[in-house]
């Protein structure tokens, strides 16, 4: 009987000492968010839970089933605003998460797409699966689709200038360059965009144009379709919206056809690039999804 205990006590310790690990792994995907778009740092790998695939409303993603089950929640990923919970059943369910942090720090608030300042990005990611599941702490059917629009407080965005506008491409693909040199200075890039860094790094006419490539790459990730949906926009337009107003209209403009996604060539002529030397050069995502798990 005291062997049982104490065999008990170490798996509780081994499984509190397990999720910990896994917090800290988590914790350290977000993202730093950037001081302005000279400066801006965007980690290739690392995504905003809004960026990573949302699991279906009302069911867990069952990631490994050879796993040997101690806890069915340990194999689930839930989408943003969402925790696992194991049901009556013993199965795993994705419920809406029942209490989000007490967020005191301003800088924690984010602006919705309704123009309205939220606590956290927990807070609104609550509310949105609150609303998908029908539940009466739901605000309203107009927050189903809630999403965030910029970090930190709803303000008056100052008018983009037709000067500020002219001169935007340009501003945005030394910010291109700079971050794929970043991340190649931190060894963050894979081989392949590694090769895709040195030849910009000795080729000047290669040099805007492999950094808008590999950005064009690293966004078109759910899924992988060669166009960039304004889902995939996010990681690009949320953390710069609230330091460089004129994003959100260049990033309108990148969609020449108005079909709400952005295509290479679409990408290239709006980064005022040559759309001949634009050709796809995405790694193949079986390998993008191994940098990213
Ligand atoms: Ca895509
Ligand atoms: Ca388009």
């Amino acid at each position: 009987m005291k062997l049982l205990h104490i065999s008990l006590v170490f798996l509780v310790v081994f499984l509190l000492a397990e999720s910990s690990s896994e917090k800290v792994t988590k914790r350290k995907k977000y993202r730093r968010r950037p001081a302005s778009i000279e400066a801006a740092e965007i980690k290739n790998e690392e995504k905003s839970e809004e960026d990573m695939p949302v699991a279906p409303p009302s069911d867990g993603e069952v990631i490994d089933n050879r796993v040997p089950l101690v806890d069915p929640c340990m194999q689930v990923r839930c989408g943003a605003g969402r925790v696992c919970q194991v049901d009556d059943s013993g199965e795993p369910q994705c419920i809406c998460i029942p209490k989000c942090p007490v967020e005191t720090e301003s800088r924690r608030k984010v602006c919705s797409n309704h123009n309205e300042t939220w606590s956290s990005d927990c807070a609104i990611y609550q509310q949105r699966c609150l609303c998908d599941k029908g539940d009466g702490e739901c605000k309203g059917p107009q927050y189903k689709h809630v999403h965030i629009e910029y970090y930190g407080q709803c303000r008056e965005m100052p008018h983009c200038s037709q000067e500020e506008m002219a001169d935007f491409p340009r501003r945005m693909r030394d910010w291109l360059f700079n971050i794929m040199r970043d991340l190649a200075d931190r060894q963050e890039l894979t081989p392949h965009y590694l090769n895709m860094e040195r030849e910009a790094e000795s080729n000047m006419t290669r040099r805007w144009t492999n950094a808008a490539i590999w950005k064009f790459c690293d966004l078109d990730g759910h899924p992988p379709d060669r166009s960039v949906s304004r889902h995939e926009l996010f990681p690009i337009r949320a953390p710069l919206m609230a330091l460089e107003h004129c994003i959100g209209p260049f990033l309108n403009t990148c969609d020449s056809d108005n079909n709400h996604r952005i295509t290479l060539s679409e990408w290239a002529k709006c980064l005022q690039l040559e759309e001949e030397e634009i050709e796809h050069q995405c790694e193949e995502i079986a390998d993008a999804e191994v940098e990213i798990e």
